[in-house]
């Protein structure tokens, strides 16, 4: 059995030999393996017919590369309810070193069936989690890493659990390049032996940190470590400070973490520990970013304060880092009553990926988990009836598809883990009614920032349109700049969202999340962990939120775009209101039924009437081409009605698609598109030439289309191309 296996330790698993791997289906809590099944081995499309032909390749990003996979539809519950959980265990590895291993592997999940993966260590007489995800990678290759020590003979085991409402559906999870190295990954502590490699500093404070061991007799410092209150083993060893003679109030002790480069990919780290404070006196605990290459330390990043006696017991900090070059991180304890009371620290991990900070009281940032509050992250909503309800609510989830767990419950913080939730099916709103989150100021920074957050947009029907959401920053001025959109169902899982900040954020700017109400339906919109973070890589997530200043939806907003008309009497380009606007008209959008559009139309004038919409000034450049789409409907029947589509630059204009109404349209919505490239600044102009007809647009959009593949922008309709 698990002949590759056998080269786990010390060595790696890259998954390269022939053969399938037995796993155990275990019911919880984990007894010993029963009723084996088969886990497969994969080969890039061909791993298995429920990948669907869209399986990863294998890490290394080659087709024949191998690696390990769980088909979890396949999975289900017996006939007490448990959930069946798949196991794939290395053989039996001899007890660590107090000094520890570093655990580094390759994991992919994807598939409305996952619950996520675990990495579990299955000694003897204890099985406990040392590593968790329930993110969707969407199908892509991550990395995790995880130190551990373990004083026994145990296994390591890889556990994909199914999502209970989903049990027999399609979805997988796959594992691949395990290694086991000697030593915590850089810059973990477990404090089992000694500080790792943390320092204490004789410079910069006025004593030092210290390793506990625990003890039940003391009155002051945790009785247990961190480690053993999980496993309840013999306790293990901690960092702490003791307050007691000759140490005054205000003194501080700092540990220095060793130098740590920011992650590969560029993106931010998920620094994360537990801590205790036990005592009535005990001060603070903050921890600082020392910049490698300016010699700097800033603001703390992450302080927390006590003078109020907290039971015996550990609690989980976390907090984002993201410096764009090497730095070393700091733990500083500051004594408030000495004598009274210790702060310890154990179990320091660096993960890859952001997190919001935790607890609450400690983060300094906009960061949010929604666990306790709002972190200062408040509301306003623009509601048809002022009196209705908040559009957004804070709210725990039941785990069902319309009320999920949030997002930060994954980091094993809360089980009771809350989220803001936008209400998509009240009654007392009307549609394209909207809630607004406005952020709190946000602290200055010489770098750009990265806003990273997680979002739930599903509908239970496939295909009916839920709403939107929208990320803004409105600056000091009140001006409003869209930087990232999504509309109707994404996923039936968190999905990571991220976009960069403009730079030089003003303090008086603030960042809006924007929920859209579409029709009246069975959905769900929701964020949770937001975060404000400055790495060097900061792409905009998901790819297809991506917005440009031209583009707009028209929910009751003209995105900038403004009516040019030459003369300010007489019919023209407008939203909806009134009883006039045609209210059989449904938007492209949302479908919402005489809104959310703009339009133009005429019932009867003497002569064909003109009015322009046009952009804001728009970013040229020769080596951009944009796709401009959009969909447009005819009103009523009219020879001779046309609609054009114009570039003004440099003082000058050109006709770029152009269609004259005929008998073959129908008034329903058609895609029009076309390819804009222009070497300096320019507008777009609409411009809807009408008698006793009219026109309506919806979703105008600009994506970037690389010069080298403009057919896949092609003239749409033919009939539109300018003679
Ligand atoms: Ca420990
Ligand atoms: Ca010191
Ligand atoms: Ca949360
Ligand atoms: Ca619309």
């Amino acid at each position: 059995m698990l002949e590759a296996l056998q080269q786990l330790h010390p060595g790696s698993l890259q998954f390269h030999g022939q053969g399938r791997f037995l796993v155990s289906l275990l019911l919880r809590p984990a007894p010993p393996p029963a009723q084996p099944v088969h886990v497969q081995l994969g080969v890039g499309v061909r791993g298995g017919g429920f990948l669907d032909g869209r399986a990863p390749v294998d890490n290394n990003g080659t087709a024949k590369g191998r690696y390990a996979f769980m088909d979890l539809s396949r999975m289900s519950s017996d006939e007490t309810g448990l959930i069946h959980r798949a196991w794939l265990p290395s053989h039996l590895l001899n007890a660590t070193s107090p000094k520890g291993k570093c655990l580094h592997f390759s994991y992919s999940i994807d598939g409305l069936s996952v619950g996520g993966l675990r990495v579990l260590v299955n000694a003897t007489d204890v099985t406990y989690t040392i590593w968790e995800s329930k993110d969707s990678t969407d199908g892509e290759w991550m990395s995790g890493k995880v130190s551990f020590t373990c004083e026994t003979p145990f296994r390591l085991v890889m556990e994909a659990f199914p999502r209970e409402a989903y049990l027999r559906r399609r979805g997988f999870v796959a594992v691949d390049d395990i290694y086991l190295m000697d030593g915590f990954c850089a810059g973990d502590c477990t404090f089992e032996h000694d500080f790792c490699n943390w320092t204490n500093s004789n410079a910069s404070d006025e004593f030092d940190w210290k390793m506990g061991r625990g003890s039940s007799s003391s009155v002051t410092g945790p009785s247990r470590d961190h480690g053993s209150s999980v496993t309840w083993r013999e306790t293990g060893g901690y960092a702490y400070i003791d307050s007691s003679f000759p140490n005054k109030p205000g003194d501080r002790a700092q540990l220095w973490s060793p130098v740590l480069n920011p992650h590969g990919n560029g993106s931010a780290l998920c620094l994360s520990f537990w801590t205790s404070l036990y005592g009535s006196g005990v001060g603070a605990l903050r921890v600082y970013m020392y910049d490698n290459t300016t010699n700097s330390t800033g603001e703390p990043i992450w302080e927390l304060y006590t003078g109020t006696r907290t039971p015996d017991q550990w609690y989980k900090g976390e907090v984002p880092l993201s410096l764009p070059r090497p730095f070393r991180v700091i733990f500083e304890a500051e004594i408030n009553l000495p004598g009274e009371s210790d702060i310890a620290i154990d179990d320091i991990a660096l993960n890859n990926g952001t997190c919001p900070s935790i607890p609450r009281e400690a983060s300094k940032s906009g960061d949010c988990a929604f666990i306790v509050d709002s972190c200062g992250w408040r509301e306003m909503d623009t509601k048809t009836r002022p009196e209705s309800p908040p559009l957004w609510g804070r709210v725990t989830g039941d785990g069902t598809v319309l009320s999920p767990e949030g997002h930060s419950s994954m980091a094993g913080v809360s089980r009771q883990d809350s989220y803001m939730m936008f209400n998509t099916a009240s009654y007392q709103h009307a549609p394209l009614d909207k809630g607004q989150l406005i952020s709190p100021a946000i602290p200055h920074s010489n770098y750009t920032y990265c806003l990273s957050f997680w979002t739930y947009m599903y509908a239970s029907t496939a295909g009916v349109p839920i709403g939107g959401l929208q990320v803004k920053i409105r600056r000091s001025d009140n001006t409003t700049v869209n930087l990232w959109r999504l509309d109707n169902h994404q996923a039936s899982h968190w999905v990571q969202s991220q976009l960069p900040l403009p730079s030089h954020l003003n303090v008086s700017d603030r960042v809006i999340i924007e929920a859209i109400k579409g029709g009246d339906t069975r959905a769900a919109i929701a964020v949770d962990d937001i975060t404000f973070t400055t790495p060097y890589n900061c792409t905009i997530k998901p790819l297809k939120a991506s917005v440009h200043p031209g583009d707009c939806a028209f929910d009751r907003d003209l995105c900038g775009w403004r009516v040019v008309n030459s003369s300010a009497a007489g019919p023209k380009w407008r939203l909806p209101a009134g009883n006039t606007k045609p209210a059989t008209v449904k938007d492209h959008t949302y479908q919402v039924l005489g809104d959310g559009f703009v339009y133009m139309d005429v019932f009867s004038a003497p002569s064909p009437v003109h009015s322009t919409l046009q952009s804001s000034l728009l970013y040229g450049n020769p080596n951009i081409t944009y796709c401009l789409s959009f969909w447009y409907l005819a009103l009523e029947t009219e020879e001779g009605a046309t609609l054009l589509v114009r570039a003004h630059y440099n003082d000058t204009h050109r006709e770029l698609w152009k269609l004259n109404r005929d008998t073959s349209l129908q008034t329903y919505y058609h895609y029009g598109q076309l390819n804009v490239t222009l070497s300096s600044n320019f507008t777009i102009a609409f411009v809807s030439t009408v008698q006793k007809s009219g026109w309506v647009l919806d979703d105008i959009k600009f994506s970037l289309s690389p010069l080298s593949n403009v057919t896949t922008c092609a003239l749409r309709p033919p009939k539109a191309r300018i003679q």
